[in-house]
Formats: structure tokens, sequence, C-alpha cells
């Protein structure tokens, strides 16, 4: 419901806007200092905020980056990529692009796609996904129950809104048996 009043709220400020008027206004507008960063105009983007103002891209590159800046600042954090095991940190590596190109892309095509069977063979895909993460996590999180680590960074967004999917398609993504869970508590 809130969502729903959200995106409401959304396209009658874009109607008032009279977005036809604006030459920077295709699909979603990029502020001019995103495209300096990131011809793209992807998000992630991080930028250096003084000096070289260099850039880092790409979400899974980003994470491991905040990750390594923490630590050099003196963060205890439990690390998302164990640096004594470059065993994991492969596995660990693999896995979260797994989960990046199963949950996330097929959470969007659940979402956005028009045609049911499209929306369907995307929930699948995630479902898919979710079934891989369980079968190879090793303990509370993927790797053990110390802490999170790099795959589950990636899942806990997604995980954390599999709810939306419920929603907005209901039954047509929900041809099979899955319970939703508050993973908010
Ligand atoms: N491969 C990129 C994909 C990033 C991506 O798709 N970001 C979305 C937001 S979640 C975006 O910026 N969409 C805007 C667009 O497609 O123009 C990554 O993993 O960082």
């Amino acid at each position: 419901m809130k969502h729903q009043r959200t995106a409401q709220a959304t396209y009658r400020a874009a109607r008032e806007l009279d977005a036809g008027a604006r030459a920077d206004w295709v699909y979603h507008w990029k502020s001019p200092e995103l495209l300096a960063a990131n011809p793209l105009g992807m998000i992630p983007t991080l930028q250096e905020a003084e000096g070289r103002r260099r850039v880092v891209r790409e979400s899974l590159v980003c994470v491991e980056f905040v990750d390594e800046i923490a630590r050099e600042a003196g963060s205890r954090a439990h690390p998302l990529l164990p640096p004594e095991d470059a065993f994991e940190r492969a596995r660990l590596r693999v896995a979260a692009e797994r989960i990046n190109k199963s949950v996330t892309s097929n959470y969007y095509a659940a979402l956005v796609r028009e045609d049911p069977d499209e929306r369907s063979a995307a929930f699948q895909g995630i479902l898919r996904g979710l079934e891989e993460f369980t079968a190879e996590s090793e303990g509370d999180f993927f790797s053990g129950s110390e802490g999170l680590s790099l795959a589950d960074c990636v899942l806990l967004p997604y995980a954390h809104r599999l709810y939306a999917l419920e929603h907005y398609r209901g039954k047509l993504v929900l041809n099979c048996q899955f319970t939703f869970f508050d993973v908010s508590r």
C-alpha cells in the first residue's frame, strides 16, 4: 500500500513537471556529476570527495572496496572476504556473482516484464538462486555463523524486499509453494 501511494505521488509529480519539456528526461534523470564520474550513469558509483576524485564502479567491487577501506581505517567488523583463506574468497566471489545474476536480475524482470511467462521464468530463476544459496550456506550466514560475507551482502537487499513481488505480482509469479518471511525482525 505504501509503495502504491509512493508510485501514485511520483506519477502526479512527473505529470506536473511536464517531463516532455525537459531535454534531459529520458527514463531516469542522471545528474551531470554522476555522468562525469560514470558515463553509464549507473548506481552505485563512488567517488573520492577530494584530491584525485578517483571513481569506483560496479556493485560487487564497491562492496569489497568499502569493506577494505573500513579495515584500513581500523574497523574490526567481520571481514566480508576472509583475508587468510584464498579458496574461500574465491568461493564467495563466485557465489556473489551468481546471486547478482540469479536473484538481482530476475527480481527486476519479475516486477517489470509484462509477459506472464517471462515473469514466471524470472521468478523461478529467483527461487533457483535462493535454493543454491541455501544449499551452499555453511551456517547462519553463507560462510559460517561468524558474520556477513560478500555473498550475504549481495542477497540481503533483495531478500529484504521479496515481499514486493507477492504484493505486485501475486499469483502471476507465485505459481509455486513459497512462503515469504519477514526478515526485518
Ligand atoms: N552492473 C552494475 C549494474 C548496476 C545497476 O543496474 N544499477 C541500477 C540501479 S540498481 C541503475 O543504476 N539503473 C539506472 C539505469 O539503468 O539507468 C552493478 O552491479 O553495479
